[in-house]
Order: C-alpha cells, then structure tokens, then sequence
C-alpha cells in the first residue's frame, strides 16, 4: 500500500501553479480562480485567490495538491497551507527575471519556518526566450543543482517526472 502525501505548490504570479495542478490532476480540480482587478490584470484575466486542489497518484503513492496563490497579499494562505505538509514545490517562471527574487524569499521563509521540509524549485517556461536555465537558477540560489528541475507546467508527462522525483524522496 502506498502512502499518501500533502504537497503545497507555490511560487509566483503566473509561474505556472494553477497550470501545473491542473495538467496532472486525476480529479476534476477545486479551483478559485476570480477575474484579476490590480496591476496584475493585463497580465492574465483570472487568479487564484484561495487555493487550486488538485489529486494524483504517483508510483502508488496518493498526492494531494494545493496550489497557493501568487500574489503577496495572500501571504496568509502560505502559513495555513504550510501547516503538516510532507513537501514543497516551488515555481519560477524562468523568463522572468523578478521571480529569482520571489523564489528566494519564498525559500527564506521556508528555512524560518520548515528546515526539514523537502522541497523542489521547478523552473517553468523554459521554452520561452532568455529562459534562466535550471542550473543558472541554481547558481543564483545557492542551491544545489540537483533541486532545480525544468518543468512545462502545461505538459502532464513533465509534471508526473517532477512529481516521481519528490515522491521518491518522501518514501
Ligand atoms: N510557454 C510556457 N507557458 C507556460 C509554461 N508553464 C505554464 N505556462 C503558462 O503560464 C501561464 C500562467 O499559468 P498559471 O497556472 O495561471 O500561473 P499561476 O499564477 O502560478 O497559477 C498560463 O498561460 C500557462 O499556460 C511553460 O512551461 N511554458
Ligand atoms: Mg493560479
């Protein structure tokens, strides 16, 4: 029997989260997508303000997602979702020069709060021009090379690899 596990996916605006939850997902996903209203708005017309849940299962383990939203004044659903969760995936939309810096506040926060938790930064739109490559990424974070993987969070064979390699280091 297989062991089932909460996985938070986080990152920032329009790094993918929704996207990702949604290609992988065997059930239909809970989403809270609601029409963009501030500067965000002419990016994408709709975000999610609660939360995107989303189930699969992985090598027979079951994997419940969650994915949070990406803009900062829903931090506070980052501490609620936080809460008994067994890992972390954090997304960065590579093309996008400023998602560094959210990625490496998400991580401080993660060290403050979580030490223990295993977690992966998934580098998405690797596709897209002047795309960071994962091992620039890694450079910039300090984070060993191995926890920064390209993902297109569009495409459910590249998220199921994503997700193979962190159920892999929770069993
Ligand atoms: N070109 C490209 N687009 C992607 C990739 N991953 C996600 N996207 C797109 O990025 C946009 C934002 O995704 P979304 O899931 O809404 O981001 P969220 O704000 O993190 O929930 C969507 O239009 C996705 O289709 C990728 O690897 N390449
Ligand atoms: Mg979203």
């Amino acid at each position: 029997m297989g062991n089932a596990y909460k996985v938070v996916v986080a990152g920032g605006f329009n790094s993918g989260k929704t996207t990702l939850v949604q290609t992988v997902s065997d059930i239909p996903v809970v989403s809270t997508e609601q029409k963009t209203t501030d500067k965000h708005s002419a990016v994408k017309e709709e975000t999610t303000v609660a939360l995107d849940y989303g189930q699969v299962t992985i090598a027979g383990n079951l994997l419940h997602l969650f994915g949070t939203p990406g803009q900062t004044r829903f931090d506070f659903m980052w501490d609620i979702l936080s809460k008994d969760t067994d890992a972390l995936l954090i997304l960065m939309d590579s093309s996008d020069r400023s998602s560094l810096s959210t990625t490496r506040r998400m991580l401080r926060q993660l060290r403050r709060k979580r030490k223990d938790l295993p977690f992966l930064v998934v580098a998405t739109k690797q596709d897209q021009r002047r795309a960071l490559s994962p091992s620039d990424i890694a450079n910039s974070l300090k984070l060993e090379p191995s926890l920064v993987i390209a993902c297109d969070a569009r495409d459910k064979k590249s998220v199921k690899s994503i997700l193979g390699q962190l159920a892999q280091s929770l069993s």
